[in-house]
């Protein structure tokens, strides 16, 4: 079953958006196997944000998600990594359509609430990079007949 990273940023703990959100995805019928409250040091930040190195923003960046605590959590189900991506709408919220989470939460897209994995890549890779292996859990849930 697909895995994918999804992680709250400093703004969305900070405006008490974390009930929300994994009450959008657990509703979906995701299955969250790993969840923890963090603070990202700047050597998790530059290396988890590390293809945007060369990007004008990448200072502001590493700062705004350094700033305080961020909520990283994993999920699981069939197309977790593309549903998920949809569900949390376009990088900028400008463009995010109502009813994602950046369309309804948020205004700036230095402050768009949430980050999602990309791809299956980028999804084990970020995986890896905040969870121990211990730390994302294998279990099952009676619902899951109804969903697939
Ligand atoms: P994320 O990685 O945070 O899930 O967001 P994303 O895939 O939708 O967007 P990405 O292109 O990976 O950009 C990462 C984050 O950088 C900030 N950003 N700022 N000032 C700007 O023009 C700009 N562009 C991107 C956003 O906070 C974006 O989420
Ligand atoms: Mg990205």
């Amino acid at each position: 079953m697909e895995k994918t990273f999804l992680m709250v940023k400093p703004d969305g703990v900070q405006r008490n958006l974390v009930g929300e959100i994994i009450n959008r995805f657990e509703s979906k019928g995701f299955k969250l196997v790993g969840a923890k409250l963090m603070n990202i040091s700047n050597d998790l930040a530059e290396n988890h944000y590390g293809e945007h190195k060369e990007r004008p923003f990448f200072g502001e960046l590493v700062q705004f998600i350094t700033s305080g605590p961020v909520f990283a959590m994993v999920w699981e189900g069939e197309n977790v990594i593309s549903i998920a991506r949809d569900m949390m709408g376009k990088t900028n919220p400008l463009e995010a359509a109502s009813g994602t989470v950046r369309g309804d939460f948020a205004m700036t897209v230095g402050k768009n609430i949430i980050h999602g994995s990309d791809s299956p890549e980028s999804a084990e890779r970020e995986i890896n990079l905040f969870f121990n292996e211990n730390d994302v859990l294998s279990y099952s849930k009676q619902d899951s007949a109804w969903i697939y």
